[in-house]
């Protein structure tokens, strides 16, 4: 079990850490992208999922201090890729709805932006569904100072919070990620297909770019290419890996 005093003194004692997944174009192969996930690195209880504590954060104000952490924590790791190596892809950063629901929001992202030296057009956060329909007018507004500003909105999970499609029209979003759970039965499951397919078809009409999350086979892959869904992620790529073996991915592919 863990405790919310442990959470609490890990983020001050420095405990967290990220990890990284990359995202493929299925066009070239190549990454363009690469996703922060955080991860608690407890000293006796060893290695702790965000799956576990960030919903104990979203209990109270600990998760926009988390959330800050890790955007801060992950343009700093992408500044010191760019002095590395010579690197083109996106990052991303998941946002937890508390988060973006905070009144400060956008200005705490734009400050972390400048004070780190983050290229906004590099940056991508990934917000939910459930901030499309319960908080529309404000939702909108706020993704629309974003993208003025240069960053990119992309809308993760897609498919599991009970947004129609058009909803998709209305935010201007530069990208959505289809949920896993759409994935996962492909290519067998055809009502999964169907799903899958309006998805793209939609998307492409709104200029949507898609990823397919949790791609596991190559028979996975061999579907989303021929039905032309441009963006791939998921174990059968690369599973979320440290800093280091992120760059080594990139490296070994130029
Ligand atoms: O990496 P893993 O599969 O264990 O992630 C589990 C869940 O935790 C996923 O839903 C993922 O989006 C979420 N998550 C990972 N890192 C972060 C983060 O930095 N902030 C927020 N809000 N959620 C995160
Ligand atoms: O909610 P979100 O999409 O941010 O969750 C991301 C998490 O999904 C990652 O932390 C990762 O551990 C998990 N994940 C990524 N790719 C795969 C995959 O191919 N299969 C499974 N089962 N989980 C995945
Ligand atoms: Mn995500
Ligand atoms: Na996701």
């Amino acid at each position: 079990i863990i405790l919310f005093e442990d959470l609490k003194k890990a983020v001050e004692e420095d405990e967290l850490l990220l990890h990284f997944q990359p995202k493929y174009g299925l066009a070239h192969n190549h990454i363009v992208g690469v996703e922060a996930l955080v991860r608690w690195e407890h000293p006796e209880k060893g290695m702790i999922s965000p799956g576990e504590f960030i919903p104990l954060a979203e209990e109270s104000d600990l998760i926009i201090q988390i959330g800050n952490w890790v955007l801060r924590e992950a343009c700093h790791q992408y500044k010191a890729w760019e002095q590395h190596s010579y690197i083109n892809f996106h990052l991303s950063i998941n946002i937890s709805p508390k988060q973006f629901l905070h009144p400060n929001f956008t200005d705490t992202i734009i400050q972390i932006v400048e004070e780190t030296d983050m290229s906004p057009a590099k940056l991508d956060l990934e917000i939910t569904e459930s901030l499309a329909i319960e908080n529309t007018e404000s939702t909108i507004e706020k993704i629309k100072v974003l993208k003025q500003y240069g960053i990119q909105i992309s809308m993760d999970d897609f498919g599991t919070g009970y947004t129609s499609l058009s909803y998709l029209s209305m935010f201007p979003l530069d990208r959505i990620k289809i949920d896993r759970s759409f994935i996962q039965y492909l290519p067998d499951n055809q009502d999964h297909l169907a799903i899958v397919q309006s998805i793209l078809t939609v998307a492409k009409n709104l200029d949507i770019t898609v990823t397919a999350e949790g791609v596991e086979t190559q028979e996975q892959v061999a579907l989303l290419s021929t039905l032309q869904c441009e963006e791939v992620q998921g174990f059968y790529f690369s599973k979320p890996v440290p800093a280091g073996s992120l760059l080594a991915h990139w490296n070994a592919q130029l």
